[in-house]
Order: C-alpha cells, then structure tokens, then sequence
C-alpha cells in the first residue's frame, strides 16, 4: 500500500516535471499564482506594428547555415561524422572513436581554407525567390564563433580567411534586391572563446571573464546593426547555458537598447529569460519577445497549443543537421510533399515555415536541396496565394488537408484526395459565411456547390459538398478556393421527431 503511494507520488512529480519542460514546446497552461516580475516581456504582447504585420504574412522563409563546418560537410577523409557528433554543424564536437586524431585543432584551423570560389549570393536569392520565401535568417555566426563579417571584436572572422570578403553583406544585399527581409541568425554560446562560460560564474575572475564575453556580445550586436540597418531582426540561438540564463539583468537591458536603435526590430522568444531563470515564457506565462522561437524540427499538434502567439517553426531536411552534409544516403530526408504539409501546417496555424539550406564549402547548394528549391517553385507558381498573409481559418479541421483564410476567401490544400471525389467542407450550423464559389488554383473551372445536410444527430455542423472534376489530376497536393457568403436558405428541420 504504502509503495503504492510512493509510486503515484512519483508519478505526480514525473508528470508536473514534464508540464514544465514541455512548456514552450507543448500545451500553455498560465500560473494560477502571478509574480512580481521585473525582467518580464519589454514588447507588447501581439506587437500589431508595421513591421510584425509583415512578420505574420510571410508564409515562407528559408534559413541558411554556412560557416567553416560546411568544409567538412559532416565527414573528413572519407570517415562519416554521424556517429561522433551530434550534427553536421557541430562537427567541431566530433568525439569517440571515430573522430580524426587531433581534430579540434584541424576545426579551428579550418578558417585558412574557407575560400568558397562559387558562392554567388544573387543565386542563392533568385532561387529563395523563386521557391516563394519572403524572408531569410543567415547564420553571422554559429557556435563555433566564426563570425562570417568582418567583426572588430574577434579575430575569428571572414577577413583572415583567403575569402576575405563580408558574406553577410554580401547577403543581405542580394537577398534585399530580391524583395525577401533578412533577419541574422546570432549564437550567443561559443565554443573557443577563452571568455566564454557555460555554468553562471562563481569567482570574481570568472565573473570578469564572463563579463568580457557578455560586453563582446553586446558590441558584435551592436555591430550588425550598425553595418546592415536594414535587417529585419535577430535570430538568436545558444542562449540555454547558466552563465546567459544568470545574466538576466543584462541581457534585459541589451534587448531594450537594441529595440531602441533598430525601431520594429523583430527579436523571438530565445534571446532572454526571466529572473527565476524561465526561457521563452516568464514566470506568469507571457511570451518573452515577439514570436514564440521554440519550434525547431518539431510542429504545434494544435492550434491551441500557440494561444495566440507569433511563432515560426524551423526545419531541417535530413532529419537533422543544418550545415552542409555531404551524404544523405541512408536518411530519411524530407520530400517536397513533406515539406509542403509542413508548411501548409504551419501557416494554417498562424505560423512561419522556414526551411532550412546548408550549402557546401563551395558555396553551392546541396543537390538534394537544388531540387527541393525547383519543386517548391512550382508549386508556389499555382498555389501560393494560399500561402501568403492568410490566416487559421475558424473552421471545423478537415482529414483532407488544411484551411487557410484571406478575408472572405476559405482554401482547402488538399493532401489527401477523397476517393469518391467529393470534398466536403463542415461548417457550424450557424455559422453566417459558408462556401459560396470553389474552383481549384490553377485551373479555371468553377466546381459545383452541393448544402449537403447529412442529418447527423447531435452534429454541430452542416457540410458543402464541392466536387472536383474526375479528370482532374494532380501527383501533389492542389488547393481549392473557395468564396464564402451567406448561406442561400436555412437547412431543414429533420431532427425533430421524438424518441
Ligand atoms: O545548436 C543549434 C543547431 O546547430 C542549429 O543552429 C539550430 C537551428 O535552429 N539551433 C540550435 C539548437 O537549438
């Protein structure tokens, strides 16, 4: 009996452990008890300003890791990192039998080599383009500490390599002249910094370490925005170890001055945490910046589960692994139909989707990659208007895909095709605006409308029948667009009879 208890006592505990870990990455439950905060949220929650308006209509962004890791692309002299390190941009970590003799070292000198002779970054924007990104987040520096602009603060940067020249800029520029914002990616967490801590600093020498490190932070941050003030906002990553989690007071008055030098900046909910240590949401629950930044290779199972936040969610092709890996034989990497549910899952969710590039030491895409792009383009030729600033739709889930909304326009991104040809569309008994017009993007053929009142008892909702033409094929997901207007007359009285 009384080990009975113990168990179900365990149990409690296990489960309240969990509630608080999957906090960012799970359903929000608000504290009952609020606290008295002082390092809370600096921005309004659910910013409605210009440049967060623009945030919320992306639809579609694309993330590029590149730095030295690309050298290597997850392998040296023909051995495979995939069993020493935990992913292809942290091949510097290479550990356990397989890694090379010597091999941190051979990393850190890595930089002497880094002389991409193909890397156009016009390319890679016409391509980002043309596969429907309207945003990007390029990684200025990883952990690794290379900082691929031509930072005053670390000798560690692009200018020492044969390179020479500022990457960044060379970004931000293309991407800009192509229409797509630019956001930088930012690693607070590095590895080779002789100033850098993980655990919160405990003797005065460590702390005056520890506070070189953090004024070197704030004057590389201060830097990018000085050298490319037309950025859009930071992504900012690394920021879990106990030194930067202990640093709230700075890392609070950092978020503000940056905010007041760059007005609209866009920072996510990785940057800072509160003072009992909580990341992404505070103490009471609030979002900590203006997007909720936990997504990453991992998606919302429900709409709810956002409540209500900005978020985007990152994604690798491989299963992981941002910098470039060579080989992907054996991975399940992800097809351009996954890619597209994810998508479609994120933006009828009132999220971002972006996607993941790691190009080569060269400067070139991965094949794999190249492809994604050329598919992703065709699709969005036909299908992107139900993509771009559209809205989760207040509508009853669909096992045939995802609804997305403009205004009074409903889509329906079609994944999974009824075999009887016959999409049917729930939609609540009262509701005012139901499917008036339909036809498939792409093709200019008006779908018929049937009020289907099935008559199910207790059902909520009543449904319209759009039937798509059988001649009608298509080997990837298709969106129907639908108009929606009032209901032409109110649906029958069947259910009245008594039982
Ligand atoms: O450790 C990194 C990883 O290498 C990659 O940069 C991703 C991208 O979201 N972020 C980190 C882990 O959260």
């Amino acid at each position: 009996m009384k080990n009975n208890w113990i168990r179900l006592l365990g149990l409690c505990l296990l489960l309240q452990t969990n509630q608080v870990s999957a906090q960012w990455t799970g359903p929000k439950s608000k504290p009952q008890v609020q606290k008295e905060l002082t390092y809370g949220p600096i921005t309004p929650a659910h910013r409605t300003d210009a440049a967060m308006e623009a945030f919320r209509n992306y639809g579609l962004g694309q993330f590029i890791h590149w730095g030295l890791y690309a050298i290597p692309g997850n392998e040296w002299e023909g051995i495979s990192a995939r069993k020493g390190a935990a992913a292809s941009e942290w091949i510097r970590t290479w550990s356990g039998p397989t890694a090379p003799k010597d091999w941190k070292n051979t990393y850190d000198n890595l930089y002497k080599q880094f002389n991409p002779k193909d890397f156009d970054a016009k390319k890679w924007a016409k391509q980002a383009k043309a596969m429907g990104a309207k945003y990007m987040i390029f990684t200025t520096k990883h952990h690794d500490g290379f900082a691929l602009w031509p930072t005053k603060y670390s000798p560690y940067n692009i200018t020492k390599s044969p390179y020479k020249k500022d990457i960044v800029k060379e970004v931000v520029e293309a991407y800009q002249a192509e229409g797509i914002d630019v956001y930088l990616y930012f690693s607070i967490l590095e590895w080779n910094n002789p100033d850098y801590l993980s655990k919160a600093p405990q003797s005065l020498e460590e702390k005056a370490k520890y506070q070189n490190f953090l004024n070197y932070t704030r004057n590389q941050l201060l830097e990018l925005l000085k050298n490319y003030p037309t950025i859009k906002g930071f992504w900012f990553d690394g920021t879990w170890d106990q030194s930067w989690v202990q640093a709230y007071d700075f890392t609070y008055k950092l978020e503000k001055e940056l905010r007041e030098l760059h007005p609209g900046l866009i920072i996510g909910s990785r940057f800072r945490n509160d003072e009992f240590g909580k990341r992404h949401f505070d103490s009471n629950g609030q979002l900590l910046g203006d997007y909720e930044q936990g997504w990453e290779r991992k998606m919302p199972q429900a709409y709810e589960w956002l409540a209500g936040n900005d978020w985007d969610a990152v994604m690798t092709i491989p299963p992981n692994g941002w910098g470039y890996m060579k080989d992907w034989s054996g991975l399940y990497t992800k097809t351009t139909d996954d890619i597209l549910d994810l998508l479609l899952q994120s933006v009828s969710m009132n999220g971002n989707f972006v996607l993941n590039f790691g190009p080569d030491g060269h400067g070139n895409m991965h094949p794999g990659e190249d492809k994604i792009a050329s598919e992703l383009e065709e699709w969005m030729k036909v299908n992107s208007e139900a993509i771009y600033a559209v809205r989760h739709a207040e509508f009853p889930l669909s096992k045939l895909g995802y609804y997305t909304q403009k205004d009074s326009i409903l889509y329906l991104t079609i994944f999974n095709r009824p075999v009887n040809n016959i999409a049917r569309v729930a939609v609540p008994k009262n509701a005012k605006a139901v499917p008036i017009q339909a036809n498939i993007l792409g093709l200019d053929q008006a779908l018929e409308i049937k009020h289907a009142d099935v008559g199910f008892d207790l059902d909520k909702n009543t449904y319209y029948d759009i039937y798509l033409p059988s001649t009608y094929l298509s080997d990837r997901a298709f969106v129907i667009k639908m108009e929606l207007g009032s209901p032409t007359k109110s649906s029958q009285q069947l259910m009245e009879a008594k039982m």
